[in-house]
């Protein structure tokens, strides 16, 4: 496809870059982690959404280039803000197809030395589309990080159909609460839905982060719940590096 064809040598000419966003405490506001995501500015189609390209890249062969550039340039950046001091994780999306690779890990792991970065900083985000690779493999991929200290986080949960079996199988360390569980759920102090899955994540001793959190009704109802992080609009978009830098230390 035409995408496919501008996607390749997009990394050479300098055309991907990261943003990050902030999760927050519930209790305080603080920064305590960022999501890097990736974005496309291409010369003449402008902007183009992840959501879009990851797919091509993905039936194209290109994601393990695009993986390869996220890692690298999201741990040079950690540790440009840990060199400055600064106490944070730093997640990142993997695509099932790079899970496919058997030596992802320990990829990953050489990329945490090169740039001096302690593996229990950086948390690897698989979301339920893993579904799509066999289970016993993903299962040998995500131990093998783990392994080596990366914390695995499962994202978008409660956004299909197959969660709750992903859930007792992959092992995991953090649950993402998809956004979706939470729209329209200003007016209500309390919400059983959202309970529910909080109460779940502790259960099952995982670091518990929500998705998508815009008014403050909704951080209340978090904090109501006992969620202890969130990420969204309330606590600021994806920003590039020097951005999101200013938010830390901050109460937001
Ligand atoms: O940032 P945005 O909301 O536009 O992201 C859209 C989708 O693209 C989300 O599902 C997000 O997880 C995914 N995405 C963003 N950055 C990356 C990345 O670096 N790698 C992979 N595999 N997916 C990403
Ligand atoms: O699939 P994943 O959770 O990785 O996608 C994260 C994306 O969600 C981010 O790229 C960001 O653009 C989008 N996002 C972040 N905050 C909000 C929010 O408050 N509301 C909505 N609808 N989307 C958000
Ligand atoms: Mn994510
Ligand atoms: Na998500």
């Amino acid at each position: 496809s035409d995408l496919e064809q501008e996607l390749r040598g997009a990394v050479e000419r300098g055309e991907l870059m990261l943003v990050y966003q902030p999760i927050a405490t519930v209790a305080e506001g603080y920064v305590a982690g960022v999501e890097a995501l990736l974005r496309w500015h291409h010369p003449r189609l402008g902007s183009v959404s992840p959501a879009e390209f990851i797919p091509v890249a993905e039936e194209a062969g290109l994601i393990h280039e695009l993986g390869t550039f996220v890692v690298h340039e999201a741990c040079h950046q950690l540790s440009r803000w840990i060199a400055d001091g600064h106490d944070l994780w730093l997640s990142i999306n993997a695509s099932v197809r790079e899970l496919h690779t058997p030596e992802y890990a320990h990829r990953v792991v050489e990329v945490l030395r090169t740039h001096r970065v302690p593996a229990e900083k950086l948390v690897i985000e698989v979301t339920e589309h893993a579904m799509a690779l066999d289970v016993d493999q993903l299962k040998d991929r995500l131990s093998a990080l783990r392994e080596a200290g990366v914390k695995v986080a499962l994202d978008d949960f409660g956004s299909g159909y197959s969660s709750l079996n992903l859930l007792r199988t992959l092992p995991v360390d953090i649950l993402k609460i998809d956004h979706a569980l939470l729209d329209a759920e200003d007016t209500r102090s309390t919400d059983p839905l959202a309970d529910i899955v909080v109460e779940l994540g502790k259960r099952l001793q995982l670091d518990v982060i929500a998705e998508g959190v815009v008014t403050p009704g909704q951080r209340d109802l978090l904090h109501g719940c006992g969620c202890r992080y969130a990420q969204g609009e309330l606590f600021g978009w994806p920003l590039p590096a020097e951005r999101v830098e200013a938010l830390f230390g901050e109460q937001i």
